[in-house]
């Protein structure tokens, strides 16, 4: 074999061995670092820079990236979480309020309802002739009878006689004209209103209650500029009559 080749062959060989240590010390290498905590890749990366990476390492890369990016995933599924959590306790307080809000409605709706009830009772009173004081309505009838028939009547409209509770009623029906029986009766020797109260404060005329014709048991308030004008009179006479609805 001529020198030339021998050289060329002896070179080939030592190529190939070379070749063949330089995997072995690569193999040898890569092991050594892929069996590295993961902390220490990016190190290891600096340090293999040159050096072919096997199959082993790359998958420890990946599946740490992989590992991190579920992390990240995992934080970004809890914040949603989270948030969705929120949403719904303020979407339940949004239906509370909802629901607060249409019961106040109804409430409301109910209140109107009574308010123009009223209302249209007022008017209906005072287009039959009613008139209005403070917080009751008043009828005054044009008619004469009996102080029992009187008080049957008004019991038949609703409310009962007229019974006059304080000084502001009194001014007020003292400026009527006539005379009319109020709720107001003797018996046994006391004076009660209808509703069977007993009477504590009256505006009696002067000198009454008297029995002036015998027995005078039923009061009457009449018309004088007097502030007290109350008579008793015999029940039986026929005489106007005043009713009373409490309203308001
Ligand atoms: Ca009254
Ligand atoms: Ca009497
Ligand atoms: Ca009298």
């Amino acid at each position: 074999m001529p020198m030339d080749s021998l050289r060329s062959v002896n070179s080939t060989q030592s190529d190939h061995v070379n070749s063949e240590n330089k995997d072995a010390e690569e193999d040898v290498a890569i092991h050594r670092y892929a069996s590295r905590p993961t902390s220490t890749w990016p190190k290891i990366r600096m340090e293999i820079t040159g050096i072919r990476l096997t199959g082993h390492v790359w998958y420890r890369v990946v599946t740490g990236t992989l590992g991190m990016l579920c992390v990240l995933l995992l934080t970004v599924v809890i914040i949603l979480s989270v948030e969705r959590l929120h949403l719904n306790s303020t979407c339940s307080n949004c239906t509370s309020e909802r629901d607060l809000l249409q019961t106040n409605l109804k409430t409301l709706q109910k209140e109107n309802t009574k308010v123009k009830s009223r209302l249209s009772d007022l008017v209906r009173h005072l287009q039959d002739g009613w008139i209005f004081f403070a917080s009751s309505l008043y009828y005054l009838s044009t008619e004469r009878r009996s102080w029992d028939e009187a008080r049957k009547d008004c019991i038949y409209r609703g409310p009962t006689l007229v019974i006059i509770n304080n000084r502001d009623e009194q001014e007020f029906l003292t400026k009527i004209q006539n005379d009319y029986w109020i709720g107001l009766m003797e018996k046994d020797g006391v004076w009660k209103w209808v509703d069977g109260k007993a009477l504590t404060d009256g505006f009696w005329d002067k000198g009454q209650p008297n029995n002036y014709v015998g027995e005078e048991d039923c009061a009457e308030i009449r018309s004088r500029s007097d502030f007290h004008n109350w008579n008793d009179d015999v029940c039986s006479k026929s005489q106007r009559w005043l009713c009373e609805k409490k309203r308001l």
